[in-house]
């Protein structure tokens, strides 16, 4: 077999992503996720100019030399653009293989481990009342796993809350928006969001909290000391992670699991993390991580140091990467949990998928490759808009992490 031409799609339906298209002489073709948020056209044309010459001519089933030929042979490695490149044609190749095969791709990574994928959903307000609200109707929905962020009083803005009666997503159209932060007030209010939480729901329901990078080593100890009597099942990214011996502090003081990864691309950027066990879960993704072929080495090196996975999936990774995500989570012995944030009706109309959730876990399906298409046609409808991830000053002005 041969590949005889690729294409990248740019569709906004909700929300921008980027869909690469690869085709082969035998008339299998196969989608993966190039989206980078709030950069998805630096993606498009690192494919477009970059990636795509390369690839004609090529056999699609040799996954792991492309995959070596890119990295290595950019010369420039590593780098959300770069990776995202990289991961949306290995993850169309891995697509090619399970439908020349006639097999899903979970088979082809080493077949089912579990039944189901366990995943967490998102739950939010603008204060603890609402956001308890939101955590019942999740519940209630069958989530066993929950995601909970609450305004922080006195703070305009906070990640994780929608503005009034809008949809949570990040990236907003226009230039960037500005947020405010003090991790004062946010230090003071979230462990009463948890102790409320647990004494309205008990503790048969797994609860977990992100604090997207915004604390130093010593805060985030703090935290995570006074959220131990509600046994979180993690707190994610308590602090920004270049500086990976950050986590040694955190991990000195408390027992809370820990969480981080969603920004990394290669194994380079976590492996101090997981071979010292300052952390539990590493929540790399298949489409900022180089694809099925980089992350399935990360995950069996996090296996030999207790640290399980944890994939980012928010709605800023297409149904593409959800359902490669999928797969990936049911064949990984050492998965831990899958985050799972519901597309929007335009997003899943223009990615018809066979994934589905039922009582808190999710299937990939059993249809060959990934069992996700793009309707080009109706993707057209809906042209890229550029959009930004907001940014983030405290409240003297000094810009600080998002
Ligand atoms: O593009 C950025 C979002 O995906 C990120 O802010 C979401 O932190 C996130 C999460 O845990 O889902
Ligand atoms: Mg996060």
């Amino acid at each position: 077999m041969k590949i005889t031409g690729a294409s990248v799609n740019v569709c906004s339906p909700g929300r921008n992503f980027v869909t690469l298209k690869i085709e082969t002489d035998e008339g299998i073709y196969g989608l993966g996720d190039g989206t980078l948020n709030g950069r998805e056209l630096a993606v498009a044309s690192y494919i477009t100019e970059h990636v795509i010459p390369c690839l004609i001519g090529r056999d699609p089933f040799q996954t792991e030399d492309i995959w070596q030929y890119l990295y290595r042979g950019a010369y420039w490695r590593r780098g959300p653009v770069t990776m995202a490149a990289i991961a949306a044609v290995d993850v169309a190749l891995w697509d090619i293989k399970g439908k020349a095969l006639n097999t899903p791709i979970y088979n082809l990574l080493g077949g089912r481990s579990r039944g189901g994928v366990l995943v967490y959903a998102h739950a939010h307000g603008a204060d603890i009342e609402e956001a308890l609200d939101d955590v019942g109707k999740h519940i209630e929905m069958g989530y066993q796993a929950i995601r909970v962020q609450s305004g922080v009083p006195g703070l305009a803005s906070t990640y994780g809350v929608p503005k009034a009666g809008m949809r949570y997503e990040p990236a907003e159209k226009g230039l960037p928006s500005e947020g405010q932060w003090s991790t004062e007030m946010y230090l003071r209010h979230t462990p009463k969001l948890f102790e409320e939480t647990r004494r309205r729901f008990g503790e048969n329901v797994h609860l977990l909290h992100d604090c997207h990078h915004r604390l130093t080593p010593i805060e985030a100890a703090r935290l995570g000391k006074e959220l131990e009597p509600y046994h979180l099942f993690w707190m994610e990214d308590p602090v920004a992670a270049e500086l990976q011996e950050g986590f040694r502090v955190i991990r000195e003081h408390t027992t809370t699991p820990l969480a981080t990864g969603e920004v990394f691309n290669t194994i380079w950027d976590g492996q101090e993390l997981i071979q010292r066990q300052w952390i539990d879960y590493i929540r790399m993704s298949i489409v900022h991580a180089g694809g099925f072929t980089h992350l399935k080495k990360v995950a069996d090196f996090a296996s030999l140091y207790h640290v399980r996975t944890g994939c980012h999936g928010a709605t800023d990774l297409s149904p593409v990467t959800m359902a490669a995500a999928l797969h990936f989570g049911i064949a990984v012995h050492n998965f831990g949990i899958q985050e799972h944030m519901a597309h929007c009706e335009e997003t899943d109309a223009v990615f018809p998928h066979g994934y589905s959730f039922k009582a808190g876990y999710m299937y990939p399906g059993d249809a060959p490759g990934l069992g996700v298409e793009l309707d080009e046609k109706l993707a057209a409808k809906y042209p890229y808009e550029r959009a930004y991830l907001p940014v983030n000053r405290k409240l003297d002005g000094t810009l600080t992490d998002w």
